[in-house]
């Protein structure tokens, strides 16, 4: 018979890496809470036991959704047992759901983790007597070395096929007493097995369960009224005071901890300079800063640094594409004599897009490297411990900062990881602003531009960062002025592990498993959508065959983007169609701008030996450029991460709204940026066959910015009409 085997456990226990290690599967591991949000099933190796693991959890109270999901799986869906999965060097924090676990009556298994950490700390612990104080199996592993795995499954294997469930941690008298009032009035209405949760849960004044058992409440309602008064608290906070003495107790004799060093571990210490009040945020920037300019470069007048990814990046479409790939096409293409439509469909359409973006791809694995490598090293979490206390200046927790950090692989799970958010309001607005975020996707549109028009900038990718934050941060203020998002922003706990030495495996792995995605949609989304694009800008809409002159203004394409410009004219992109095709197609996927420019223009030369970088400096001055770029970051995702808000949001009418919203902001910040900065030195020019052309200023758009401006500064410091005062204010 096949068994279901739960593994629950506290954020960061070590969950994901037991689940790896006792089912075979590769689930990421990471650092921060919200990596695991729905749960996950494998098979344990060697058994038929069915392996599910649990969101990580605090606690039974169905506060977040993880708690929920949880809580639903254990007590309505009963596995035949539970491994939870306890981080030994916090035993007093995790013994509080492991209490609440007793309770559910399902046989229980523990697996006591991080021994390796305890050993390293010198610490002991006496794993048979916390056995028997718990009353129940306690295996003591190392999840991440693999020591005591094939003891735990044995331990496991043998609780639930013997269906015996632990005996819970009994209270203390007049608690007790409650509890067995309560178990009295829910006799009958739950299972007899989830009996003592529920009476436990009913006392604690638990809202899910007094909800459903109305008359129960009704009838300890007195008993608890009279514990509260006796005990001059609350019964939450009663029970959750009971249980922490009892672990304290239970440590106490089950523990010794080593002499600890006074000025900490050595994480202690470097975190008291990176995620101090002060230099948190500018060594954030600075880190952030060093891996573009590393990458991508940095040119100031006639200073230049060329980055290690943009000297790849020419290499590849210079040498690779521009003297291999492209004339040994050609020439095949060219063999018989002709130059049929297949063939340009194959040079232009194919070779061209699809080149355009894979071109970028040795800076896009440079980038990922460095972000898997700050991943690893454990500095990821602290940059969400030190940007919770710029979030909550704007309304919104640090737990916003979760889904931002994992969006910047791909908007799809960070818009997903929006759900680890416990306030509702809060969430919905972390899931209609994380693709402000640049992406893995919006990376080579970065590089792009920054190619074209502030060619060797990595300071450029730095601003579009910055910028994304800066964007979240403003919605925080002005999404909270409406009703239905108005709210305080929820706590935030976050356990900051240890800093470790990055693993080769992890970071090769996460590297290659991103660049493996990027080229993954290059042959899929992006060919399909390369073919339909060379088709409509082949053919005139009635159908005729216009040769390869893809830019021709007779094109299907050309009908379409000349009809539709006129609405970015004002952001300084002139009528130039093509950029309004590029940033339409985007919405399929964001690296479709680039292949959508590799397709009309060529990836190598153009019609005059340019580059694709060098047609985009002819049409786009500085302003208008970094324009371009900013409405393409912030404006509408691509599908996929619509569909994603879609499902955190529940409505199509609110998705509407979100993307009407990001769309807005786009448009606003992309007029901003060029109505201002076009006033700048140097910044309002055309660079058109290598000659400088300077550009009138634009005067109207300037004016439309300083309208733009002042409504959003309105927006910004109108009173909120829904603030919540604090204690002090109200008194006032
Ligand atoms: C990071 N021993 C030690 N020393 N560490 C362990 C053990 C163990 O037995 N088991 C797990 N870990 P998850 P949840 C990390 O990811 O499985 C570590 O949330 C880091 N990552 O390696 O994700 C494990 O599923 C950068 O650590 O837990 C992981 O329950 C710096 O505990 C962490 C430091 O494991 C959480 C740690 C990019």
């Amino acid at each position: 018979m096949s068994l279901t085997i739960a593994l629950a456990g506290n954020p960061n226990s070590g969950k994901t890496t037991m689940f790896n290690k006792l089912t075979g599967a590769n689930q990421r591991v990471g650092n921060w809470p919200g990596v695991t949000i729905d749960r996950k099933t494998g098979r344990i190796r060697g058994t038929d036991y069915e392996l599910v693991d649990l969101p990580g959890i605090y606690s039974l109270s169905p506060y977040s959704p993880e708690e929920i999901v949880s809580r639903n799986f254990l007590v309505n869906d009963r596995p035949d047992a539970v491994i939870n999965i306890v981080d030994a060097t916090n035993l007093e924090r995790n013994l509080f759901l492991t209490l609440q676990i007793l309770d559910t009556g399902i046989p229980t298994v523990i697996a006591l983790n991080m021994m390796d950490q305890i050993r390293k700390l010198g610490d002991e612990i006496d794993v048979d007597k916390l056995s028997r104080e718990l009353g129940c199996k306690v295996v003591p592993v190392s999840a991440l070395n693999a020591e005591g795995i094939k003891e735990l499954v044995a331990a496991v294997g043998e609780v639930a096929e013997s269906g015996k469930a632990p005996e819970p941690l009994y209270f203390d008298g007049d608690i007790e007493e409650a509890v067995s009032l309560a178990k009295e009035a829910l006799k009958g209405k739950v299972p007899d097995s989830t009996l003592r949760f529920n009476a436990v849960k009913l006392i604690e004044r638990d809202e899910a369960t007094i909800k459903e058992h109305p008359e129960a409440d009704e009838y300890v309602g007195r008993a608890v009224k009279a514990l509260e008064t006796k005990k001059d608290d609350d019964a939450d906070s009663i029970i959750a005071d009971a249980r922490y003495n009892r672990i304290t107790d239970i440590v106490g004799d089950v523990m010794k901890k080593a002499p600890r060093d006074e000025r900490g571990t050595l994480s202690d210490r470097i975190d008291r300079i990176v995620t101090h009040r002060i230099w948190g945020i500018p060594i954030f920037i600075g880190v952030i800063a060093v891996v573009f300019l590393g990458i991508i470069g940095f040119a100031w007048g006639d200073f230049e640094i060329v980055g290690i990814g943009t000297y790849c990046t020419d290499w590849v479409n210079d040498v690779f594409f521009g003297e291999w790939i492209i004339p040994a096409v050609t020439e095949w293409c060219e063999a018989d004599g002709t130059y049929s439509a297949v063939d340009a469909l194959l040079c232009s359409g194919i070779v061209g897009g699809v080149g355009a973006v894979i071109g970028f791809l040795p800076q896009m694995l440079l980038m990922f490297l460095a972000l898997c490598i700050l991943e690893d090293i454990g500095y990821m979490a602290r940059i969400a411990f030190v940007m919770d206390r710029v979030f909550r200046h704007f309304a919104l927790s640090g737990k916003t900062l979760i889904p931002l950090l994992v969006g910047t692989g791909c908007g799809v799970p960070g818009v997903m990881a929006s759900r680890t958010i416990e306030s509702e309001r809060d969430r919905r607005i972390t899931a209609m602003t994380t693709t402000f975020i640049p992406c893995g996707a919006k990376l080579p549109v970065i590089a792009m531009i920054t190619g074209a028009v502030f060619p060797g900038n990595g300071l450029i990718a730095v601003f579009c960062y910055v910028m994304g934050i800066l964007l979240v941060l403003i919605s925080g203020i002005i999404l909270k002025k409406l009703r239905s998002l108005s709210g305080t922003p929820s706590p935030f706990m976050m356990e900051l592990p240890p800093y470790h030495l990055p693993s080769a495996v992890n970071v090769i792995k996460g590297t290659l498993d991103r660049g493996w995605a990027f080229c993954k949609k290059a042959g899929t989304i992006i060919l399909l959508s390369c073919i339909i694009l060379w088709f409509l800008s082949s053919y005139t809409p009635g159908l005729e065959y216009i040769g390869d002159n893809a830019t021709s203004a007779d094109s299907i394409l050309a009908a379409f983007g000349e009809a539709v410009c006129i609405i970015f004219a004002p952001l300084g992109w002139g009528d130039n169609w093509e950029l309004t095709v590029g940033t339409i197609t985007g919405l399929i996927a964001k690296e479709n701008v680039v292949a959508t420019f590799g397709t009309l223009f060529g990836i190598e030369a153009g019609e005059s030996g340019e580059g694709l970088e060098g047609v985009l400096a002819s049409m786009l001055t500085q302003s208008s450029g970094l324009a371009f770029l900013a409405f393409n970051l912030i404006c509408a995702p691509c599908f996929a991460a619509i569909g994603a808000m879609h499902r955190e949001l529940g409505k199509w009418k609110d998705t509407a709204m979100a993307v009407a919203y990001q769309c807005l902001l786009a448009y606003a910040v992309a007029l901003i940026i060029y109505g201002f900065t076009s006033y700048i030195g140097g910044w309002n020019s055309l660079v058109i066959d290598g000659s400088v052309v300077e550009q009138a200023a634009p005067i109207g758009s300037t004016i439309a910015a300083v309208a733009v401006l002042a409504v959003l500064a309105y927006l910004l410091w109108a009173k909120d009409p829904f603030r919540q005062l604090s204690g002090k204010e109200a008194e006032e």
